[in-house]
């Protein structure tokens, strides 16, 4: 079912947070709630509105490329941020929003969810929730849309995405409520944010080490038209991924696509 106003209600009611939230609009079907965000920016953009909807016919990932947006079976949401941050410290908020996102999934989920760097959630490895993560800047506003879409009772994927995507529901042979998750994931994305915001990224990087399986293992990263081979170690204390290369050589990355070689 799509969402009815009672249900934008019940999630209402049930937020702990001072701004997460308290503005929310709740559709059918958009093209992408990423796009919805944006296009409130200079009308009604408090921080911590939420765009929540059904489906969406262009949902995003990063990179241009599509996020597959099923209608009833997914959660679809974007939150409008306005924090006062210096840039380099803005794709950050993909790891506080990677923390928030895989307690919220483990909360529910009997098969342990980790985190992927930069921006991928797994479960059994293979991609259940995923984030992007835009900046605007239009005339004297000035912010960030975080967009999270979580695959939560899919009972298939097209073809195109069988090998790589899967589900709550799939893993755990089991329908979930869609709202206590929705709830959950606010609440929390609340708090970790206000503490990203008073103490600083180090506690969210400890968190995002200890959810994720990555490290130890042999990947690969690109970046552009370049491949770096070498050891997963840890994220760094500024949220960069450490890898030891085949070489010895330790370098840290702020961005990149991550491929698990084994
Ligand atoms: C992401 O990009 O993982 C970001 C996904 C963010 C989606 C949310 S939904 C609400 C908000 N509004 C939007 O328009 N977007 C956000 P990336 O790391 O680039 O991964 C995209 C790749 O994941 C695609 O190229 C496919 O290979 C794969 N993929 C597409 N749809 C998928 C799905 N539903 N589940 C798992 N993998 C998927």
């Amino acid at each position: 079912m799509p969402y009815s106003p009672e249900d934008q209600q019940w999630i209402q009611s049930q937020l702990r947070g001072e701004h997460i939230g308290r503005e929310m609009m709740t559709y059918d079907s958009v093209d992408s709630t990423n796009n919805t965000a944006k296009r409130l920016v200079g009308e009604s953009d408090k921080e911590g509105t939420v765009i929540l909807a059904d489906s969406q016919t262009q949902g995003k990932g990063r990179l241009g490329r599509a996020w597959y947006s099923e209608e009833k079976v997914g959660i679809y949401l974007s939150i409008l941020l306005k924090p006062s941050l210096p840039p380099e410290q803005i794709a950050q908020i993909t790891l506080v929003a990677g923390v928030a996102l895989v307690e919220a999934i483990n909360e529910f989920s009997r098969v342990r969810a980790y985190l992927k760097w930069p921006n991928d959630i797994l479960l059994n490895g293979k991609k259940v929730a995923g984030i992007l993560t835009e900046n605007f800047q239009e005339k004297k506003h000035s912010g960030i849309i975080l967009g999270i879409g979580i695959n939560v009772n899919h009972s298939r994927f097209p073809v195109h995405l069988q090998h790589i995507a899967t589900s709550m529901a799939m893993e755990n042979g089991e329908i979930y409520e869609r709202l206590p998750l929705i709830t959950f994931l606010l609440n929390h994305m609340d708090q970790e944010y206000r503490s990203f915001l008073n103490e600083g990224i180090s506690n969210i990087v400890s968190q995002w080490n200890l959810n994720s399986e990555m490290f130890g293992k042999h990947i690969s990263l690109t970046q552009g038209t370049e491949t770096f081979i070498g050891t997963a170690m840890k994220l760094d204390e500024e949220g960069q991924l450490v890898i030891l290369m085949d070489n010895g050589e330790e370098i840290a990355f702020d961005s990149g696509e991550v491929t698990l070689m084994e």
